[in-house]
């Protein structure tokens, strides 16, 4: 397998938020190919696309109803090939959504599961008889029992990791691992580049299925302890290589939550299952029991969090970089403090993210900075982990106003409001179908294209550094080093080659400082203010002033 996509800029398009091209108020495909040139103008070469097959949308269109079939609120096949003849065209490749962990309860395999539990495709998925009594006591990501009684069904029990139209897909079975893999090759045949591979660590489950300590009220434990002792997932993941992906060179980035630390190389080294998998490490930080209970991320939790990644993987592959995607709140609202959030800062935060050694992907909204939400009441969100979190937190005795705000600020709605096009947000010319952030006259594209100091002309400047002939090799495979590690709220590291340094420089922190050069300076390569005020032998920083130097 070559490594062609390693200096890649990828873009991931959440469509249903993206651009509404036929005014219904709902992203879709008509919209993205509207957009296509403005992605090319901004320097992206690969586009992650979330899922836009058939689903009744219980979980956004992860629950997927059919595998190829196009949900027709995001168009059709037909308008899903004009998308990649355009991109095509574009020179722009194309990943789309694999998930494969479940499907949606109205997949015909589900529906026939619960015709015939001991039938065929009663064995594509985990059914059990009621009667033995519920086989454990795990949590489903969204709540509840992982364990369901199997409509229409009432002697019969099925599994689903997260909502309960998500049934489990069972692994164990090879015919429905033989399902799975046409299916991906009917998709690569069509000339996708590859997948983003969903909650993929959840496909292996420790059998029989067992309790693990209870941690809650709800007498339940949380599903990470079945993640932590289901061992051989890499038997499948190696088959799913070998049936797909190896035959058509295709790009992977695996969203693993929890692999074993051993595992690293296996999952994404030289010939890893999957070409790279994301850095959840900044994610998780602080991330304990209920989002009431989160601490909030510092600069230096962020700079521990982002050099430890950097060090587990320098010897293993590449990672997949991102400050935010669809699942999270908005980056500069979790780790820029809300005091000093400005563009100032959020072009230092792009700054650490975007320079490390992996591959940077750069969420829908994240180029003009786009924040948190405001959201006011529960009425104005849609998401089924939200609604999730808020009634935790309810049951855990915190207050109506205290339960909204511990679950909006975490909440992967933030993510989801419509992307802000211009000053009349110019999502969509209907309704849209979730609230609007009202920060969307200030922060946009076509105000911020009109402003050569805005957070979108900072990031097409750093993608168009990384994709400098210059600077390619090293920023692409440059050893990461950090650079004063103990200077506190410094985010600072080389990119260094044989025969270049490169040193990336981030104050996170409002007040200005000394720091002292490792030597002369060749060249500014980017920086976030007007000027900066170098000596020979130390540089001063403004607050959250980014540099990036060539030594
Ligand atoms: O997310 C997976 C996911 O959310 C869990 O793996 C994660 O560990 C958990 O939320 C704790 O952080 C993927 C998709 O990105 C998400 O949008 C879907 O809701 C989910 O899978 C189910 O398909
Ligand atoms: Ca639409």
């Amino acid at each position: 397998m070559t490594k062609w996509w390693k200096d890649k800029v990828v873009y991931q398009i959440w469509p249903k938020s993206f651009y509404d091209g036929n005014g219904d108020g709902i992203g879709d495909l008509y919209g993205v190919i509207e957009k296509l040139d403005y992605l090319k103008e901004l320097g992206i070469d690969m586009i992650w696309l979330s899922p836009v097959y058939a689903s009744p949308l219980v979980d956004q269109g992860y629950d997927i109803s059919d595998y190829k079939q196009i949900n027709p609120l995001f168009g059709d096949m037909q308008t899903m090939d004009k998308l990649l003849l355009e991109m095509k065209k574009r020179d722009m490749k194309l990943i789309m959504d694999l998930v494969v962990n479940h499907c949606s309860s109205e997949h015909i395999w589900f529906q026939k599961a619960c015709e015939d539990p001991e039938g065929k495709y009663g064995k594509y998925f985990y059914i059990r008889k009621k009667a033995q009594g519920r086989p454990s006591n795990v949590r489903a990501y969204f709540g509840g029992s992982v364990w369901d009684e199997l409509p229409g069904q009432p002697d019969y029990l099925y599994y689903h990791s997260f909502h309960k139209e998500q049934p489990d897909l069972n692994w164990e079975n090879e015919e429905l691992r033989n399902e799975v893999y046409d299916m991906m090759n009917w998709w690569l045949a069509k000339g996708i580049a590859g997948f983003r591979v969903d909650a993929i660590i959840n496909i292996k489950k420790r059998l029989p299925f067992r309790d693990y300590p209870v941690d809650r009220e709800d007498g339940l434990s949380d599903i990470d302890h079945l993640v932590m002792d289901s061992d051989g997932i890499g038997e499948f993941l190696a088959e799913m290589k070998e049936q797909t992906l190896a035959r058509y060179d295709a790009f992977s980035v695996g969203e693993v939550f929890g692999e074993k630390p051993e595992e690293l190389a296996a999952f994404v080294g030289e010939n890893g299952y999957f070409s790279s998998q994301f850095d959840f490490g900044p994610e998780l930080i602080g991330k304990h029991g209920l989002c009431h209970e989160y601490e909030e991320v510092t600069a230096e939790t962020y700079k521990e969090a982002v050099f430890a990644s950097q060090e587990r993987i320098k010897t293993i592959g590449y990672l997949s970089n991102i400050i935010e995607n669809h699942d999270e709140m908005r980056g500069v609202s979790r780790y820029i403090p809300k005091e000093d959030l400005s563009d100032t800062s959020k072009k230092a935060l792009a700054t650490v993210y975007f320079f490390l050694r992996g591959i940077p992907f750069i969420y829908q909204g994240q180029e003009i900075g786009m924040e948190n939400c405001a959201f006011t009441s529960m009425d104005e969100i849609d998401d089924v982990s939200t609604i999730n979190e808020y009634e935790a937190e309810l049951a855990a005795g915190l207050s109506e106003e205290d339960a909204l705000a511990a679950a909006v600020r975490y909440s992967r709605d933030n993510a989801r409001t419509p992307m802000q096009w211009s000053a009349e947000t110019g999502f969509s010319t209907g309704k849209p179908w979730i609230k609007v952030n009202p920060l969307y006259e200030k922060i946009n594209v076509a105000a911020e294209q009109e402003d050569p100091a805005s957070v979108y002309h900072y990031y097409k400047a750093m993608i168009a550094l990384r994709k400098q002939e210059r600077y390619h090799d090293t920023l692409v495979d440059g050893i990461f080093e950090p650079y004063l590690p103990e200077e506190t709220n410094l985010i600072a590291y080389y990119r260094r080659t044989e025969v270049q340094r490169i040193l990336v420089m981030v104050n996170y922190q409002k007040e200005r400082r000394a720091v002292s050069l490792p030597g002369a300076v060749r060249e500014v390569l980017l920086n976030n203010l007007s000027n900066v005020e170098l000596t020979k032998q130390e540089i001063i920083l403004a607050g959250y002033q980014s540099v990036v130097l060539e030594l």
